[in-house]
């Protein structure tokens, strides 16, 4: 078996050649971004096995999305092809600055032109469940819920509790330009199907208006962990009867685009290798810390026993 499967949505995506308002930039250069598949990508560099599993055009977009993500090292061998809806795209300011178009001060301006896509139609009847219960893990996101009804239905599909799936990963990801006045309650429905859910503070009080850790768990008391990211002040863990905080290392900053993914795959790594939670939030800030430092989705992860070793640092390290 594989270790995960992560399904959900990818994009090429142009980012400037410079920073500023995306009406003043005059070029782009081509990556490819997705919450779900950076989390796959991260995963595979990190030594771990894992499948992506979604939708894309048969256009060159998604030529270059699959050839990018499986160069990553992930599986994508599940990845359909739709002869008539083409690849999302979309573009964003290279800077972090407040934006008319994501209401979230601070954060880069993202434009998204995948309405009607080829994932927008990933459906319950299109994925097989053998494919996406294939792993150790099911990684989602609460991106997938926004992108269409039939992928809203999906996704209340692999959430329903059933024997024999496997652990259900979530990352609320609510992404304000995608929910158009659309009720985001239905992220929390979600997440109560979930094993291991992971929410922002500041999203928690944008889509739920909740204020702090302590209110989201309460408010998510299903899943067996709940993992509340604070930005620069840390992460705080709920599991079982534990809760746990670890400060983030502090990093200069240079696009936040990718950084909660790369905390997810850092999370579900020390997972996968049975870690106790406070490594576990400890390897999620080292790979979010590499995620941070780079312009793209993308960051290298150090590599394991280098990470190991980040992680035994005493608390004083940490913060
Ligand atoms: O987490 C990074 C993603 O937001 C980015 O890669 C694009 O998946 C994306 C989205 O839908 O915003």
């Amino acid at each position: 078996t594989v270790d995960v499967v992560c399904l959900g949505e990818s994009m090429v995506t142009f980012v400037p050649s410079q920073d500023g308002r995306l009406a003043d930039v005059p070029a782009f250069h081509r990556s490819i971004g997705g919450a779900e598949s950076n989390v796959a990508c991260t995963l595979a560099r990190a030594g771990h096995s894992a499948r992506w599993v979604s939708r894309v055009g048969a256009d060159g977009f998604g030529d270059h999305l699959v050839a990018a993500i499986a160069a990553a090292g992930v599986d994508v061998g599940a990845v359909q092809r739709d002869p008539h809806r083409p690849t999302g795209i979309y573009f964003r300011t290279a800077g972090e600055r407040a934006t008319t178009v994501d209401a979230a001060p601070g954060r880069a301006e993202v434009v998204y032109y995948r309405k009607g896509s080829a994932a927008s139609a990933l459906s319950p009847a299109l994925v097989q469940r053998r494919d996406v219960w294939a792993g150790r893990v099911l990684h989602l996101t609460g991106i997938t819920c926004a992108l269409s009804a039939t992928c809203a239905s999906l996704m209340r599909r692999l959430t329903h509790r059933e024997p024999g799936r496997p652990l259900v990963s979530f990352d609320v990801n609510h992404r304000p330009a995608l929910w158009h006045g659309a009720d985001p309650w239905l992220l929390a429905e979600i997440a109560r199907g979930c094993d291991l859910v992971f929410v922002g503070e500041d999203e928690a009080q944008a889509a739920w208006g909740l204020a702090d850790a302590d209110a989201i768990r309460a408010a998510l008391p299903e899943p067996a962990t709940v993992v509340v990211k604070q930005g620069a002040a840390g992460a705080t863990a709920f599991s079982g009867g534990e809760r746990v905080h670890v400060p983030a290392p502090a990093v200069d900053v240079v696009a936040h685009v990718g950084a909660g993914d790369a905390f997810a795959a850092g999370f579900l790594s020390a997972t996968l290798r049975g870690l106790p939670l406070r490594d576990r939030l400890r390897h999620g800030h080292l790979l979010a810390a590499a995620a941070l430092t780079v312009p793209g989705d993308l960051a290298a992860p150090p590599a394991r026993g280098h990470a190991d070793g980040l992680a035994a640092l005493d608390d004083t390290a940490w913060g």
